[in-house]
């Protein structure tokens, strides 16, 4: 199938960088989102969002002409839905923007189009929900026009590589569906573009991302029996995969994100009798934050009216996004438990927590503290030199819940360290 226009629903994460490379690639594209800052920003090249080479990216294809943005669809040889699935308080998967989307796909479909989701989705959605809405056109799906699955799999921070080089699964309502999809993303993907059906790559995705969560909450828990037993937790990983089959993970305050901390939520609703390691993996992870905020409360004894300078939000390091992060969690445990929490986030600092002060350096989100709580490994936390952080707060207590600081340089700075994992040796 030839692809000249094609319209992307969704200007997130994935569907702007998506949208951006295909027009880069000489396709005419039209992204469509419902929020008309996004769209008012866009159209004055103003990007929304934070990742590193996406501004170029964007620049460049909105200054070809060949990437526009409207805040509805138009006609086009392909749709793209890019739409965000996030889940409601009691975990269940909210379809409505996939829902909506596909909605919107109706009037402008045509005989030979492709419809291609690429939000996250629980299984058979492509052909129990999607399908059926589309059909609502009078075309028939697989029939008059191809409808496929193919899951996104590119790593916040990475983005722009990873769209190009990794490889991509293609399922297609049908074969045709399939071939049709796998035409559209050899456009611009480099890995290989690999067919199958929907279901299977639905489930893949989401097998993906389980399959993480399930190895990150065994470092967890590993995390709290090396604490338990006075073993440091960094020593015994580095050291068990020295063997040649095993490759632990880094524990850490929690697992967050829009992905990994969502996903396997989507087999708890569709399969529950089905999923109690998945089930109980996640919610190892969700109570890894109170575990983290132990830990301060460990090093500092009573938390109330302590001052605690907490170093990070971001749901992991060195990006923008604080959907799910576990760091939040944390934060608000402490605050709960009495704490007087400032809190700086480099990449975000205007965002407000309830209760909760917010600066906008280092240098001020330290000054008063009687304890810093590093949450987030970002670069600039990282590379902080303990010697010039004794000299600007009177705080001797730091607690590092991600490894992020090498422990003797702190330690000899005049600090007490105390580490996530590492229990009886904190000192
Ligand atoms: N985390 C740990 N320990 C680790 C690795 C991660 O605690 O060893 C935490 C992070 O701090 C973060 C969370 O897990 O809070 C998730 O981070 P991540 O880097 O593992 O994953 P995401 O959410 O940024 O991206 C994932 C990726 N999926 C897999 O690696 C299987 C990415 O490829 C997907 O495209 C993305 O989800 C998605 O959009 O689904």
């Amino acid at each position: 199938m030839k692809f000249q226009k094609i319209c992307v629903l969704g200007l997130g994460y994935i569907g702007l960088p998506t949208a951006s490379t295909l027009a880069n690639n000489g396709i005419q594209v039209v992204g469509v989102d419902v929020n008309p800052q996004v769209v008012n920003g866009l159209q004055n090249g103003k990007v929304h969002l934070f990742e590193p080479g996406l501004n170029k990216l964007v620049e460049k294809a909105l200054v070809s002409g060949k990437l526009v943005v409207r805040d509805q669809p138009e006609p086009a040889d392909a749709f793209i839905i890019a739409v965000p699935t996030p889940f409601y308080d009691d975990k269940r998967a909210d379809m409505s923007f996939v829902t909506s989307a596909a909605e919107a796909i109706i009037p402008h479909l045509r005989p030979g189009c492709l419809v291609l989701l690429e939000s996250t989705s629980p299984p058979l959605t492509t052909c129990n929900l999607v399908a059926p809405i589309l059909e609502q056109s009078g075309l028939k799906a697989g029939d008059d026009f191809y409808l496929a699955y193919s899951p996104e799999r590119v790593l916040p921070g990475q983005i722009i590589r990873e769209l190009v080089e990794n490889d991509r699964v293609v399922g297609g309502v049908n074969p045709a569906s399939a071939q049709a999809a796998q035409d559209l993303y050899t456009i611009f993907v480099q890995g290989e573009v690999v067919k199958t059906d929907a279901t299977t790559a639905e489930m893949v995705k989401l097998m993906e991302n389980t399959y993480r969560d399930v190895n990150i909450a065994i470092a967890n828990e590993f995390s709290r029996l090396a604490d338990r037993f006075g073993v440091d937790v960094w020593e015994a990983i580095s050291l068990a995969n020295r063997h040649p089959r095993v490759n632990i993970l880094r524990p850490g305050p929690g697992v967050g994100g829009h992905c990994i901390s969502v996903d396997p939520w989507f087999f708890v609703e569709a399969a529950p009798d089905l999923v109690n390691l998945i089930r109980t993996a996640r919610e190892v992870n969700d109570a890894q934050p109170a575990f983290a905020a132990a830990l301060v409360q460990r090093a500092l004894g009573n938390l109330k009216g302590k001052r605690i300078a907490a170093l990070g939000l971001a749901f992991k390091p060195d990006v923008d996004d604080l959907r799910e992060s576990p760091a939040i969690e944390v934060v608000h445990q402490l605050r709960d438990a009495g704490a007087m929490v400032s809190v700086y986030e480099p990449y975000k600092p205007d965002f407000s927590i309830e209760g909760v002060h917010a600066t906008d350096s280092f240098a001020d989100v330290v000054k008063d503290a009687d304890a810093l709580v590093l949450l987030v490994a970002h670069a600039e936390f990282k590379n902080l030199d303990p010697r010039q952080v004794a000299n600007l707060t009177g705080a001797r207590v730091v607690v590092d819940t991600v490894n992020g600081w090498q422990p003797s340089a702190w330690i000899t700075a005049g600090f007490n360290l105390y580490r996530l994992g590492v229990g009886s040796r904190n000192e």
